[in-house]
């Protein structure tokens, strides 16, 4: 890997669906906000999506279980997420950086990739150029930003995540490994917190450890990615930035009111994800080839299971079919002492676009069952766009 002069740009909204929220009722600012599934007084199941940073305070995060933010702050504001809301102010904000790079790569909702090589005569300084993409932002949606510049991915994201909220971190060209040096591995993305706490028992605390140590030593713990991971802890990455980028993954669950054994209200669950599923997959234009069941027992173990199709589609009776068969499989394999089930989720991975997923597909099939759920799909799209969340397809199975 080599790393050449470019100047990249990372940036991540602060607390982006709470501050969303506090924009649109700004009575709530001067409270706790947590955006997340319904607490039912300290009852609910589900869990945080985000919270602003008053509720941080109380230690509540992402993914916590609802019940235990309810526990630490059961005065501040509760809301449910408004996800179409958010996605158009997402869809401003990537808009609006258009004059910043020619290319903008997207990695969630509330985070992109910006390529400025070449913008020096417009924006000579980093930090400079940094305040304005955040100015830009902030006048024209009242919403913060962290902006981190870099020359590359890697490290434009971690300077991003340093100083939140409204962050502004440069790292300038060369000093790439002496800038991840002192840094503690959690903030090495991509290691995840098994592996972080693996490295510690073998004495790696911080990133200029990794960047120095021998590969053999890092092998015992990183197994094959330890080539990789030794090269982003001395801060190459050579990785470009995609303009054509696209949403990868999608992804639908559901947790019950009440843990459950019952099959046939699981099926009956994942027919409805996959109704969603393939209601969203076909909006963006997107086929799909692999179909992921996420099962989530009562003591929150969670187990995955993958299936990928020999052509890619976007039929909702795919998904259904390939989540029901992973169920099937399951159950039998790791359920036979019948323990209850917390969560159930479908994704759909391996996305590409819909002409090429057609193109694929080497003797396309016409059969009846083809025709029908494609018209059915057409039928659920176009009453669900009408009249969100009113349309089910009875069980074509
Ligand atoms: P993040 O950028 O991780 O979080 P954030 O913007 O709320 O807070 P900050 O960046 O200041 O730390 O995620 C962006 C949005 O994605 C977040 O507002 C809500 C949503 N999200 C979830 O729904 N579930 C999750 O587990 C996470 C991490 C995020
Ligand atoms: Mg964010």
């Amino acid at each position: 890997m080599k790393t050449g002069s470019r100047r990249i740009v990372h940036f991540d909204m602060d607390a982006f669906y709470a501050s969303i929220e506090e924009n649109l009722d700004p009575e709530i600012r001067k409270y706790p906000v947590i955006i997340g599934s319904d607490p039912r007084n300290g009852r609910g199941r589900g869990v945080v999506s985000t919270c602003n940073y008053k509720a941080r305070a109380f230690g509540i995060h992402s993914a916590m279980p609802i019940s235990v933010a309810w526990r630490k702050c059961p005065q501040a504001v509760y809301l449910r997420p408004r996800l179409a809301t958010y996605q158009q102010v997402s869809m401003q904000i990537m808009e609006l950086l258009n004059q910043f790079a020619p290319k903008i790569e997207p990695v969630s909702v509330d985070e992109a990739y910006l390529d400025c090589s070449g913008t020096h005569l417009l924006y000579p300084d980093d930090l400079n150029l940094a305040r304005s993409i955040q100015d830009k932002i902030l006048s024209q949606t009242g919403l913060h930003a962290s902006v981190g510049v870099a020359s590359n991915k890697f490290v434009a994201k971690i300077a991003s995540e340093l100083n939140k909220p409204a962050g502004l971190c440069v790292c300038p060209f060369g000093q790439e490994r002496s800038f991840l040096e002192p840094l503690p591995l959690n903030r090495l993305w991509g290691l995840g917190k098994k592996n972080v706490a693996a490295l510690n028992q073998a004495g790696f605390f911080r990133i200029g450890q990794l960047a120095s140590a021998p590969l053999s030593d890092l092998r015992s713990v990183l197994k094959n990615r330890a080539p990789l991971i030794r090269e982003l802890a001395r801060g190459r990455d050579d990785r470009p930035v995609l303009s054509h980028w696209a949403q990868k993954s999608f992804s639908e669950e559901q947790t019950y009111d009440h843990d459950t054994t019952d099959l046939a209200v699981i099926t009956k669950t994942l027919s409805h994800l996959s109704e969603q599923l393939g209601y969203r997959i076909r909006c963006k234009g997107l086929h799909f080839r692999t179909v992921r069941l996420k099962v989530r027992f009562a003591d929150f173990r969670t187990h995955t299971r993958a299936f990928t199709l020999s052509a890619s589609s976007n039929q909702t009776a795919a998904i259904r079919q390939a989540a029901l068969d992973l169920l099937i499989r399951f159950w039998q394999q790791q359920n036979q002492g019948g323990q209850p089930v917390r969560l159930i989720g479908i994704a759909l991975d391996n996305t590409s676009d819909a002409s090429a997923g057609i193109q694929k597909e080497l003797f396309p099939s016409n059969s009846f069952a083809d025709i029908r759920n494609i018209s059915l799909d057409k039928l659920f799209d176009e009453i669900n766009t009408q009249f969100p969340g009113k349309a089910h397809v009875a069980s074509t199975l």
